[in-house]
């Protein structure tokens, strides 16, 4: 993702920041502590956590173990660290991880999967970004001493740069299947799982079941500051909780943090559909705007993907433009820009988006 920031943008016009004339469609990442959250942290009861003495991180993770109904979970600083910390417990150095062409793991975590844990990526593109155990199964290296070994798959829901996609159940489910079968483990970048569950009206516990690690972020569209987790068995926990003070993880009184994660996990799953319907939204009128390219049936949760090849802008000029509108949104590549709907912005700026998303593509 680039593109400037938003103070950047405002700096560059020399303008006061007035955050709420801004309608930030970057990511959901943006989101502010709700003023529940903000009161909950100023009175969260701390300890020292790398004691394992913080009663409210015990309680995040403890609360994450029951609704995915595991045996243990470990909050970490982020999604990235939850991710890299799963695969390193997973593999060995000189494995295969397998994943999608678009993945986070692959594309947006600084190469740790290789750093870390000294792996290397077998990407398979899946348009929608929805893998099934038929690509999969031709992606497993052949059991051959001079090929390097498949150790992982991992598999992203929703997923985010294909759009904000959703697995169908059933096809997650073969997949571990059929790899466990193969003796693979399986790993779920689920920084969005919340988003799946609320789109197929299912427990996330339902959907994950089969997963031996479950990653999910706090500080996504369920609004919490800070924050991610890994869920899975005790062992694995026992075992990610020294990976994580590994990367500099262990982070003393963060009870402050984890007060947020809790409401995060009481409150925000049950709004997300409002974010899917302002998605939706978004996508059915954006189709309508000569220039752009969406499918609206595609849409399935909080974020769109829009090509604006037609627009004869590149994603960065074109972002550029719409930020002069106090409208940001975010490239994915020079010809794809993605909008992610999120709590801070309501129906309303939805439509004022629409409005100026129309008026740049007309003058382009
Ligand atoms: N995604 C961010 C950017 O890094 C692209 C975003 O704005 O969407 N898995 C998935 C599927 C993610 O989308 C992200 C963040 C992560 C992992 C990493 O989480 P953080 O940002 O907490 O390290």
């Amino acid at each position: 993702m680039h593109g400037p920031s938003a103070s950047q943008q405002l700096d560059e016009k020399n303008t006061s920041p007035r955050r709420l004339a801004i309608i930030d469609l970057r990511s959901d990442t943006v989101t502010q502590p709700t003023p529940e959250m903000r009161r909950a942290m100023a009175e969260a009861e701390v300890g020292d956590d790398v004691y394992g003495e913080d009663p409210t991180v015990n309680r995040l993770e403890q609360r994450a173990a029951e609704i995915f109904q595991r045996e243990s979970a470990i909050f970490v600083p982020s999604g990235t660290m939850g991710n890299a910390i799963a695969i390193k417990v997973h593999t060995r150095h000189g494995q295969e991880i397998i994943c999608e062409s678009r993945g986070h793991i692959f594309n947006y975590e600084m190469a740790t999967l290789a750093s870390f844990s000294g792996c290397l990526v077998r990407p398979i593109l899946a348009e929608d970004g929805i893998l099934c155990w038929d690509e999969i199964r031709k992606a497993i290296a052949p059991k051959i001493y001079y090929r390097a070994q498949t150790g992982l798959v991992s598999l992203e829901n929703t997923h985010n740069m294909a759009g904000g996609t959703v697995y169908p159940p059933a096809v997650a489910e073969e997949i571990c299947d059929r790899a466990h079968e193969a003796g693979l483990p399986l790993h779920l970048d689920g920084a969005r799982i919340f988003n799946a569950g609320a789109f197929l009206n299912r427990p996330v516990a339902e959907l994950t079941r089969k997963f031996d690690s479950v990653m999910f972020c706090l500080s996504k569209g369920l609004g919490a500051p800070v924050g991610s987790m890994l869920v899975g068995s005790r062992a694995f926990i026992d075992q990610a909780r020294r990976y994580r003070k590994a990367l500099g993880g262990g982070m003393r009184q963060a009870g402050i943090l984890a007060a947020a994660g809790l409401i995060a996990l009481q409150k925000m799953p049950a709004r997300l559909g409002d974010d899917h319907a302002n998605a939706r939204f978004l996508a059915e009128n954006l189709a309508q705007v000569a220039g752009l390219r969406i499918d609206p049936a595609r849409v399935q949760t909080n974020i769109l993907v829009i090509d604006i090849s037609g627009t004869g802008l590149n994603s960065s000029d074109f972002c550029a433009r719409l930020a002069e509108h106090n409208l940001l949104a975010g490239g994915v590549t020079p010809e794809t820009v993605r909008l992610v709907t999120h709590m801070d912005v309501d129906r309303a700026a939805c439509e004022r988006a629409v409005e100026i998303l129309r008026m740049v593509c007309s003058r382009a």
